[in-house]
């Protein structure tokens, strides 16, 4: 397999599930300054010229989050991804989808600088609704945790959702509110992060 990626990417939050996995020997690690992914070579493996992506036997994985699920089940004894027929699978997928979703407008809106007044008259047709909503959601699930999303296990879904926290709170996008604290710290204890400068720098 190879990864393309490079050192300011959130090809950066791939690199520890290729630990957590054991499998960082089987992926090479391609670096692409952004400045070249206009180039024909990197257009034909992906069109919206953006990175990270993943080639496994001809196959382009691009999106960050099927990045996470594709690695997570084509290695599944490594336990990072409920089973096919595990009921957790659809809880797992939703905050797979969320991170990506909506989550990931909410912070984009925010950081374009639109007003509260704005988002409350669009929340509609906003995936995330409202600000209120997109924490809501977060602690609810936090609440519930134990300690993990799904349980005793972590999975790809924790480790995705910790990462956008680490990365929403160090930009100053969402606060740092006290019921996402233990669920940060303890992805934060991880062997395979600890060396991670971003994901140590809150
Ligand atoms: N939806 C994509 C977004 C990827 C993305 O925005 N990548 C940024 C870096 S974090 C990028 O490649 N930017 C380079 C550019 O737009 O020139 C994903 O989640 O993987």
């Amino acid at each position: 397999m190879k990864l393309y990626t490079n050192a300011h990417s959130r090809g950066n939050t791939v690199l520890p599930l290729l630990k957590e996995l054991e499998i960082e020997d089987q992926v090479d690690i391609i670096q692409v300054d952004y400045a070249n992914l206009n180039q024909p070579e990197y257009l034909a493996l992906n069109p919206m010229a953006k990175l990270p992506f993943l080639v496994d036997q001809g196959s382009v994985i691009s999106e960050t989050p099927a990045i996470f699920a594709y690695l997570a089940d084509k290695y599944i004894e490594k336990g990072f991804a409920p089973t096919l027929n595990d009921p957790k699978r659809g809880e797992y997928l939703k905050w797979l989808f969320f991170c990506h979703g909506p989550l990931t407008e909410f912070m984009d809106i925010k950081s374009l600088g639109v007003s509260a007044e704005q988002i409350q008259e669009k929340r509609r047709s906003l995936a995330f609704g409202t600000e209120q909503s997109v924490y809501r959601f977060i602690q609810s699930g936090l609440g519930q945790a134990n300690p993990y999303l799904l349980g005793d296990r972590i999975s790809a879904a924790d480790l995705f959702l910790a990462y956008w926290l680490i990365y929403a709170i160090s930009f100053k996008i969402v606060p740092y509110l006290d019921e996402f604290k233990p669920f940060i710290q303890m992805v934060q204890k991880r062997e395979t992060v600890k060396d991670i400068a971003w994901i140590q720098m809150i």
